[in-house]
Protein backbone atom coordinates (compact mmCIF):
# COMPACT_ATOMS: atom_id res chain seq x y z
CA UNK A 1 0.00 0.00 0.00
CA UNK A 2 1.47 3.14 -1.04
CA UNK A 3 2.60 5.54 2.06
CA UNK A 4 4.21 9.10 2.14
CA UNK A 5 5.61 11.44 4.47
CA UNK A 6 4.39 14.06 6.29
CA UNK A 7 5.96 16.84 8.41
CA UNK A 8 4.28 19.36 11.39
CA UNK A 9 6.30 22.24 10.80
CA UNK A 10 7.50 24.20 14.11
CA UNK A 11 4.79 26.78 12.93
CA UNK A 12 1.91 24.00 12.92
CA UNK A 13 2.83 22.80 16.20
CA UNK A 14 3.29 26.43 17.81
CA UNK A 15 -0.17 27.12 16.54
CA UNK A 16 -1.35 24.13 17.95
CA UNK A 17 -3.06 23.12 14.48
CA UNK A 18 -1.25 19.60 15.40
CA UNK A 19 -4.72 18.20 16.10
CA UNK A 20 -6.72 19.97 13.16
CA UNK A 21 -3.97 18.71 10.64
CA UNK A 22 -4.28 15.07 11.61
CA UNK A 23 -8.26 15.08 11.94
CA UNK A 24 -8.36 16.08 8.18
CA UNK A 25 -5.93 13.41 7.17
CA UNK A 26 -8.11 11.25 9.20
CA UNK A 27 -11.50 12.38 8.03
CA UNK A 28 -10.22 12.00 4.80
CA UNK A 29 -9.72 8.46 5.38
CA UNK A 30 -5.86 7.82 5.12
CA UNK A 31 -4.43 5.83 7.59
CA UNK A 32 -1.73 6.88 10.44
CA UNK A 33 0.97 4.18 10.28
CA UNK A 34 3.80 6.10 12.34
CA UNK A 35 3.67 9.54 14.29
CA UNK A 36 6.70 11.10 16.15
CA UNK A 37 7.20 14.30 18.23
CA UNK A 38 10.49 15.59 18.01
CA UNK A 39 13.52 18.04 17.80
CA UNK A 40 15.13 17.77 14.44
CA UNK A 41 18.60 17.20 13.97
CA UNK A 42 20.39 20.07 11.71
CA UNK A 43 21.76 17.06 9.91
CA UNK A 44 18.69 15.28 9.49
CA UNK A 45 16.53 18.76 7.94
CA UNK A 46 19.94 19.51 5.69
CA UNK A 47 19.37 15.78 4.73
CA UNK A 48 15.23 15.95 4.21
CA UNK A 49 16.24 19.38 2.07
CA UNK A 50 18.81 18.31 0.15
CA UNK A 51 17.51 18.95 -3.09
CA UNK A 52 17.11 22.80 -2.18
CA UNK A 53 20.53 23.15 -1.09
CA UNK A 54 21.77 25.69 -3.27
CA UNK A 55 18.74 28.03 -3.07
CA UNK A 56 19.06 31.46 -1.09
CA UNK A 57 16.29 30.36 1.07
CA UNK A 58 18.54 26.93 2.23
CA UNK A 59 19.51 28.05 5.61
CA UNK A 60 16.83 29.86 6.76
CA UNK A 61 14.74 26.78 5.81
CA UNK A 62 16.81 24.81 8.14
CA UNK A 63 17.13 27.41 10.95
CA UNK A 64 13.26 27.37 10.75
CA UNK A 65 12.95 23.46 11.06
CA UNK A 66 15.19 22.90 13.73
CA UNK A 67 13.73 25.53 15.53
CA UNK A 68 11.23 24.08 17.54
CA UNK A 69 9.61 20.77 17.58
CA UNK A 70 7.79 19.70 14.88
CA UNK A 71 5.44 16.10 14.04
CA UNK A 72 6.82 13.53 11.54
CA UNK A 73 4.31 11.30 10.24
CA UNK A 74 3.69 8.64 7.81
CA UNK A 75 0.16 7.93 6.68
CA UNK A 76 -0.90 5.04 4.17
CA UNK A 77 -3.79 4.68 1.60
CA UNK A 78 -4.69 4.59 -2.06
CA UNK A 79 -2.99 7.41 -3.91
CA UNK A 80 -1.82 8.80 -0.77
CA UNK A 81 1.05 10.93 -1.93
CA UNK A 82 -0.78 12.78 -4.42
CA UNK A 83 -3.62 13.09 -2.11
CA UNK A 84 -1.91 14.65 1.08
CA UNK A 85 -0.66 16.70 -1.51
CA UNK A 86 -4.20 17.68 -2.29
CA UNK A 87 -4.98 18.02 1.20
CA UNK A 88 -1.92 20.19 1.98
CA UNK A 89 -1.98 22.99 -1.22
CA UNK A 90 -0.03 24.89 -3.24
CA UNK A 91 3.55 25.56 -1.32
CA UNK A 92 2.94 29.58 -1.15
CA UNK A 93 0.07 29.72 1.31
CA UNK A 94 -1.64 33.33 -0.13
CA UNK A 95 -2.53 31.43 -3.23
CA UNK A 96 -3.62 28.42 -2.07
CA UNK A 97 -6.88 27.17 -2.18
CA UNK A 98 -9.51 27.58 0.36
CA UNK A 99 -10.22 24.71 1.96
CA UNK A 100 -6.88 23.02 1.89
CA UNK A 101 -4.12 23.44 5.11
CA UNK A 102 -2.31 25.84 3.83
CA UNK A 103 -5.05 28.00 2.26
CA UNK A 104 -6.92 27.52 5.31
CA UNK A 105 -4.39 28.58 8.15
CA UNK A 106 -1.14 30.65 6.25
CA UNK A 107 0.29 33.26 4.54
CA UNK A 108 3.76 33.04 4.19
CA UNK A 109 5.81 31.07 2.17
CA UNK A 110 8.19 30.08 4.87
CA UNK A 111 5.55 29.28 7.51
CA UNK A 112 3.37 27.25 5.20
CA UNK A 113 2.81 24.14 8.32
CA UNK A 114 3.27 21.30 6.77
CA UNK A 115 5.51 19.11 4.53
CA UNK A 116 4.28 16.21 2.57
CA UNK A 117 6.31 14.29 -0.14
CA UNK A 118 5.96 15.48 -3.54
CA UNK A 119 6.19 11.94 -5.59
CA UNK A 120 6.12 8.03 -4.20
CA UNK A 121 9.95 7.67 -4.83
CA UNK A 122 10.25 11.01 -2.80
CA UNK A 123 8.13 9.60 -0.24
CA UNK A 124 9.79 6.07 0.43
CA UNK A 125 13.54 8.07 0.41
CA UNK A 126 11.73 10.65 2.70
CA UNK A 127 10.19 7.65 5.01
CA UNK A 128 13.76 5.74 5.13
CA UNK A 129 15.27 8.96 6.63
CA UNK A 130 12.92 10.43 9.15
CA UNK A 131 11.73 6.79 10.55
CA UNK A 132 13.12 3.01 11.28
CA UNK A 133 11.19 -0.13 9.94
CA UNK A 134 10.28 -0.56 14.16
CA UNK A 135 8.69 2.51 14.50
CA UNK A 136 6.26 1.70 11.34
CA UNK A 137 2.90 -0.23 12.04
CA UNK A 138 0.76 -1.72 9.56
CA UNK A 139 -2.83 -2.56 10.71
CA UNK A 140 -6.45 -2.81 9.73
CA UNK A 141 -8.90 -0.79 10.55
CA UNK A 142 -11.37 -2.48 12.09
CA UNK A 143 -14.42 -1.39 10.25
CA UNK A 144 -14.25 -2.71 6.19
CA UNK A 145 -13.61 -1.31 3.09
CA UNK A 146 -16.21 0.54 2.86
CA UNK A 147 -15.40 3.39 5.19
CA UNK A 148 -14.43 5.97 2.77
P1 LIG B 1 6.52 21.95 -1.13
O1 LIG B 1 6.83 20.66 -1.83
O2 LIG B 1 5.18 22.51 -1.48
O3 LIG B 1 6.72 21.86 0.37
O4 LIG B 1 7.56 23.02 -1.66
P2 LIG B 1 9.10 22.95 -2.07
O5 LIG B 1 9.66 21.57 -1.96
O6 LIG B 1 9.25 23.68 -3.37
O7 LIG B 1 9.78 23.87 -0.96
C1 LIG B 1 10.14 23.33 0.29
C2 LIG B 1 10.06 24.42 1.32
O8 LIG B 1 10.99 25.46 1.00
C3 LIG B 1 8.71 25.09 1.36
F1 LIG B 1 7.84 24.42 2.12
C4 LIG B 1 9.04 26.46 1.91
C5 LIG B 1 10.45 26.69 1.44
N1 LIG B 1 10.53 27.66 0.32
C6 LIG B 1 10.82 28.95 0.62
O9 LIG B 1 11.02 29.30 1.79
N2 LIG B 1 10.92 29.83 -0.42
C7 LIG B 1 10.69 29.48 -1.72
O10 LIG B 1 10.78 30.33 -2.61
C8 LIG B 1 10.36 28.13 -2.00
C9 LIG B 1 10.29 27.24 -0.95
Amino acid sequence: MERTFIMIKPDGVQRNLAGEVIKRFETKGFTLVGMKFMAVPRELAEKHYDVHKERPFFSSLVDFITSSPVVAMVWEGEGVVSGARTLIGATNPLTAAPGTIRGDFGISIGRNLIHGSDAIETAKTEIALWFGEDELVSWQPAASSWLY
